[in-house]
């Protein structure tokens, strides 16, 4: 059975795509979920793509994961710097765990600089633009083949 893994996402990443492309690039949520459906396709694992503004939901998204799925890619968003609550509940995760970041978050302000999220995350990806999404994928298939 093909191994599942989750794609979450914080907020504001459901305007991908609308909210200052300089940035974040003009790929909306939607296309990210069809980019990585199909290399999933072709690397043999099942992706799920979710996207909350909430910290508690994704907080229950996590939780959820830990029956469900193999890995985790997290893309907090803001709550990257901000969400202890995040990093607990990641720390219920068993699986790798690998953190993106659209956007080259150490050229940005300082306040981007730190993450709670890398102490639990096996990786991280920044500044690579949603290509991080892709490249996190390839990277979970080589962690959980
Ligand atoms: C996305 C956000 O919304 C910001 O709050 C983070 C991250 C950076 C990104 O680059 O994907 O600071």
């Amino acid at each position: 059975m093909a191994k599942t893994i989750h794609i979450l996402n914080g907020p504001n990443l459901n305007l991908l795509g609308k909210r200052q492309p300089e940035i974040y690039g003009a790929d909306t949520l939607a296309d990210v979920e069809a980019t990585c459906a199909k290399l999933g396709r072709e690397l043999g694992l099942e992706v799920a793509l979710s996207q909350s503004n909430h910290e508690g939901e994704i907080v229950e998204m996590i939780h959820a994961a830990r029956e469900k799925v193999e890995g985790i890619i997290i893309n907090p968003a803001a709550y990257t710097h901000t969400s202890v609550a995040i990093l607990d509940a990641l720390n219920t995760f068993e699986g790798p765990v690998i953190e993106v970041h659209i956007s080259n978050v150490h050229r940005r302000e300082s306040f981007r600089h730190h993450s709670y999220v890398s102490l639990r995350a096996d990786g991280v990806i920044a500044g690579l633009g949603v290509e991080g999404y892709q490249l996190a994928l390839r990277r979970m298939a080589t962690l959980l083949a």
